[in-house]
């Protein structure tokens, strides 16, 4: 959902509380129903998704993983059709037959997430393909992990955009983890997303995802690039405060996670990070914890009552 500047850190501070609290919500109550879809949690790396969405137009389309409940609501997507579709309403955005890695959404432009890595990036090309035939001015931006980055789809997706120079931004979402391997654990040495990327013709785009006001002006930039036919890799730096999928939060040190202990994660939080430049650029803390707890409120409000009126479809 595009941000009016006047508001960033306003507008960005309530979407990342609105994601955040509603995983909660969700990791809270998974149990609570009979169906069960496989769950990624977004907590602690929502800045990636608001800080890209804030620049795009409504006109933009928006397409994402197997953790993609940020990506949704950060599109513009509708909370009480996010919270259905994960618990198997046929009120969901898919009708409660996709679950929580299947948000799917044309009216808002979030044209689908899909759980199979390294699926979605040559879907997009199709979709800025298409866009580009049908003379549409506007950009795909596709979200993806590390990890999927380095399936060899992504390199020919990449290929493809930039020899049919479409509109394209492709953001890699590093957490340093795909499940529970590290970069050292699955890449040589010398392993250089931005030598292959440029390689192929695209421009790459590093950034701390933690700081949403940076990813903001970096997505900025890419959608520059990408509206004049250049595609873009927007590799974003985030940290990922849950285990890799399910409710229940892992140890608090779980052993693989080498740099990023607990406190490591807790400093380097995206919404402390938002809070303290929202007070460097002259907020005042107090508004900013207004806000933090008007949307939290807010949050709680909608999908508690929704999740009473949850209706599970007979599937027997
Ligand atoms: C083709 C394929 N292989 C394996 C899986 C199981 N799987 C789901 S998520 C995941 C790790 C993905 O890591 P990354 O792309 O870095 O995204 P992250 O989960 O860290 O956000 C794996 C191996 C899958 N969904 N699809």
């Amino acid at each position: 959902m595009q941000i009016d500047m006047n508001n960033f850190f306003e507008e960005s501070i309530k979407m990342i509380v609105k994601i955040r609290t509603s995983e909660e919500f969700i990791a809270e109550k998974f149990f609570d129903e009979k169906i069960f879809s496989f769950l990624h949690l977004t907590i602690g790396q929502e800045a990636g998704a608001v800080g890209v969405m804030s620049v795009l137009s409504n006109n933009d389309i928006a397409m994402g993983n197997h953790r993609s409940h940020g990506h949704y609501l950060a599109k513009g997507g509708d909370l009480p059709k996010m919270i259905y579709e994960v618990f198997g309403d046929q009120r969901g955005c898919c009708g409660g037959f996709g679950g929580s890695m299947h948000m799917l959404d044309r009216s808002v432009n979030f044209n689908g997430s899909t759980p199979i890595l390294g699926s979605i990036p040559p879907l997009a090309v199709g979709q800025a393909f298409a866009s580009k035939e049908n003379g549409i001015k506007n950009v795909t931006v596709v979200f993806l992990g590390d990890g999927a980055a380095e399936e060899g789809v992504f390199m020919e997706s990449v290929n493809l955009a930039a020899s049919k120079k479409c509109n394209i931004i492709f953001v890699i979402e590093d957490n340093r983890y795909s499940v529970a391997s590290s970069h050292s654990d699955r890449k040589s040495e010398r392993y250089s997303h931005q030598k292959l990327i440029e390689g192929l013709g695209a421009i790459y785009i590093r950034e701390n995802g933690q700081n949403v006001k940076k990813v903001h002006d970096a997505a900025i930039l890419a959608r520059e690039y990408a509206l004049s036919g250049k595609p873009v890799i927007l590799h974003l730096d985030l940290l990922r405060r849950h285990g890799h999928s399910g409710p229940m939060q892992e140890n608090d040190n779980a052993d693989y996670r080498i740099e990023d202990t607990l406190e490591y994660r807790n400093e380097n939080d995206c919404l402390l990070i938002a809070k303290k430049e929202a007070i460097k650029s002259g907020l005042s803390e107090s508004k900013i914890e207004e806000w933090i707890s008007s949307a939290r409120e807010e949050t709680l409000e909608i999908v508690s009552k929704v999740k009473e009126t949850i209706d599970v479809r007979d599937i027997s």
